[in-house]
C-alpha cells in the first residue's frame, strides 16, 4: 500500500533540517520527546492554531506562556500595528517604556525598580550578574527541575529543554563556572538551611521559581518560599524569584502577591511582552541602583523596551489590570480541564497551568517527576493531536489555559481526556 503523501509540515521540516540545528529554533519545538514531524504554523486565533496543511487545533502550548489572552487578541494587535506604523525601534528612551515601567512597579510592589531586556534568559542572566556584583560573593543556587533560560551559569540541571533529553548539564559550561552554581531539590528547605550554615557566606542568590513550570507544574510546599525568604534574609543572600512563567499568570502581579513573600530580586518574561520579545528584572532600589548607568554592574540591549514589544506588553496588561474577572474565569475553566483526569493520572495544577504527569505517585520535585512515563505521554500527545488538541510535546512543560478558551473548548477536550485510556 502507498505511503500518504508527505505533509505540509513534513516537507518544511525537511527543509528545514538542512538549514537550522535540529530544523527548529528552540529545541523542545522539534518534537523529539514526543515524535514526528512538529506541525509547522500558518496562522492562530484565539485558542485555536493552523498548521501548513490547515488542520487546526485548540492549543494548550499557548506560545509556552505569554498568550494570557490567547493567540492575536484585537487589542494587542492593534497596539502593534499603531507603534509599527511610528517605527520599530529607536535606540533611545520612549515614554511607553515608562509606563510599562510604573505598570510593573504598581502591580507588583516589590519591583521599586526595573530594567526591561529581550528574553527571560537575559532577565534571569542580569539578575544573577546584580546579585553577584552587589553581594561581592559568587556562589547561586538553584533547584533541580527549575529552568531559568540558558545563560552558563543557570544551565546546570535545567528544567526545560534540557529535562526533555535527560541531559541534566549542558556540554560548554565551563566546570569552573558550574561549580558556583549549587542545585539543590526543589522544596527541600532543610537542604537549603544545610547549605547557608556551610556556605552561607559565598552565596550571592538563591533563584527559584515560586511555582515551577518546568519539571511540569509543581508547587512549593507549604512553607517552602516562607523558610527560603527567612533563611536568606539571616544570611545576606539575596532572594531572587524567577516570575518568567507565573508573573501575571496566576493573579494580576506575581506568585509573590498570591504567597505574600517580598523577594530582592524578580525576574519577568512571556506575558509582559503580549507574545513579543519582553524580558524584564526588578526589585529593592538599592540592589537595582547598581544597575548601569547607575551603577558599575553592566547590563545592556539593543532591542531592550522596544516600542513594538512594549505596546504589546501593555497592551496585555492593560487588558489584565482592567478586568479582574479574567482570572476567575480562567480559574474555572482550568478546574474542569483538571477534574477530566478523574485521578487516573497525577495532576499537579495552580491556577490556569496544570501539568497531568503520567504516574500516579505525588510530584513534588525532579526526582518525582522524572518517574513519569514519558513513552505513554508521547502516545497520549499523538492521540490528541490526531484529535484535534496541541499539548505542550514534552512531559516535562506546563499546559496553559487561556481567556480565549470557552467552555465548549474545554468540555471538548475533557471528552477526549475522559474517553482516553490511560495505562
Ligand atoms: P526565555 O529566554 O525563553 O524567554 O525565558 C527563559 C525562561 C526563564 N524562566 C522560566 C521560568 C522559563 O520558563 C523560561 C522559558 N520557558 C521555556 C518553556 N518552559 C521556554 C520554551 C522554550 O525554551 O522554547
Amino acid at each position: 500500500m502507498s505511503r500518504p503523501p508527505d505533509s505540509r509540515s513534513q516537507l518544511v521540516f525537511r527543509r528545514a533540517l538542512k538549514v537550522i540545528p535540529g530544523g527548529v529554533n528552540s529545541p523542545v519545538r522539534a518534537y523529539r520527546a514526543v515524535g514526528g514531524a512538529p506541525p509547522f504554523i500558518a496562522a492562530a486565533g484565539g485558542c485555536r492554531i493552523t498548521d501548513l496543511d490547515g488542520r487546526s487545533y485548540t492549543d494548550y502550548v499557548g506560545s509556552w506562556g505569554p498568550l494570557i489572552l490567547g493567540h492575536a487578541p484585537p487589542e494587542v494587535v492593534r497596539a502593534v500595528e499603531k507603534a509599527a506604523a511610528r517605527g520599530t525601534s529607536y535606540g533611545a528612551p520612549t515614554e511607553a517604556e515608562v509606563e510599562m515601567a510604573e505598570l510593573l512597579s504598581a502591580a507588583i510592589p516589590s519591583l521599586e525598580k526595573v530594567r526591561l531586556v529581550s528574553s527571560g534568559t537575559e532577565a534571569c542572566m542580569s539578575a544573577i550578574r546584580l546579585a553577584r556584583g552587589f553581594t561581592g560573593r559568587d556562589g547561586i543556587v538553584k533547584f533541580e527541575g527549575c529552568y531559568h533560560g540558558h545563560a552558563d551559569a543557570l544551565l546546570v540541571k535545567a528544567g526545560s529543554g534540557a529535562a526533555t533529553f535527560g541531559v541534566p548539564t549542558s556540554p560548554g559550561v565551563p566546570a569552573d563556572l558550574a561549580r558556583h552554581t549549587q542545585v539543590l531539590p526543589y522544596n527541600d528547605l532543610e537542604a537549603f538551611r544545610s547549605l547557608v550554615r556551610k556556605r552561607g557566606r559565598d552565596l550571592a542568590c538563591v533563584i527559584v521559581e515560586p511555582v515551577a513550570g518546568n519539571m511540569g507544574v509543581v508547587p512549593p510546599a507549604p512553607g517552602f518560599l516562607e523558610g527560603l525568604r527567612e533563611a536568606t534574609e539571616r544570611a545576606g543572600i539575596l532572594l531572587v524569584f524567577d516570575e518568567v512563567i507565573t508573573g501575571f499568570r496566576l493573579a494580576y502581579g506575581g506568585a509573590q502577591n498570591i504567597f505574600r513573600i517580598r523577594p530582592d530580586l524578580t525576574c519577568l518574561g512571556k506575558i509582559i511582552g503580549g507574545g513579543l520579545p519582553v524580558g524584564a528584572y526588578g526589585g529593592r532600589a538599592d540592589v537595582m541602583s547598581r544597575v548601569s548607568p547607575e551603577g558599575p554592574v553592566y547590563q545592556a540591549g539593543t532591542l531592550s523596551g522596544n516600542p513594538l514589544a512594549v505596546a504589546a506588553g501593555l497592551a496585555q496588561l492593560r487588558v489584565l489590570r482592567d478586568r479582574p474577572e479574567i482570572y476567575a474565569n480562567l480559574e474555572e475553566l482550568a478546574a474542569r480541564l483538571e477534574a477530566a483526569f478523574e485521578g487516573r493520572l497525577t495532576v499537579n495544577r495552580v491556577g490556569s497551568m496544570l501539568t497531568a504527569f503520567f504516574t500516579r505517585k505525588p510530584v513534588s520535585d525532579w526526582t518525582s517527576a522524572a518517574r513519569s512515563d514519558v513513552k505513554a505521554f508521547a502516545r497520549f500527545h499523538a492521540s490528541m493531536r490526531k484529535n484535534g488538541v496541541l499539548l505542550p510535546p514534552s512531559q516535562f512543560e506546563a499546559w496553559f489555559v487561556s481567556f480565549a478558551h470557552t467552555k465548549g473548548d474545554i468540555d471538548r477536550t475533557a471528552r477526549l481526556i475522559s474517553a482516553y485510556r490511560f495505562p
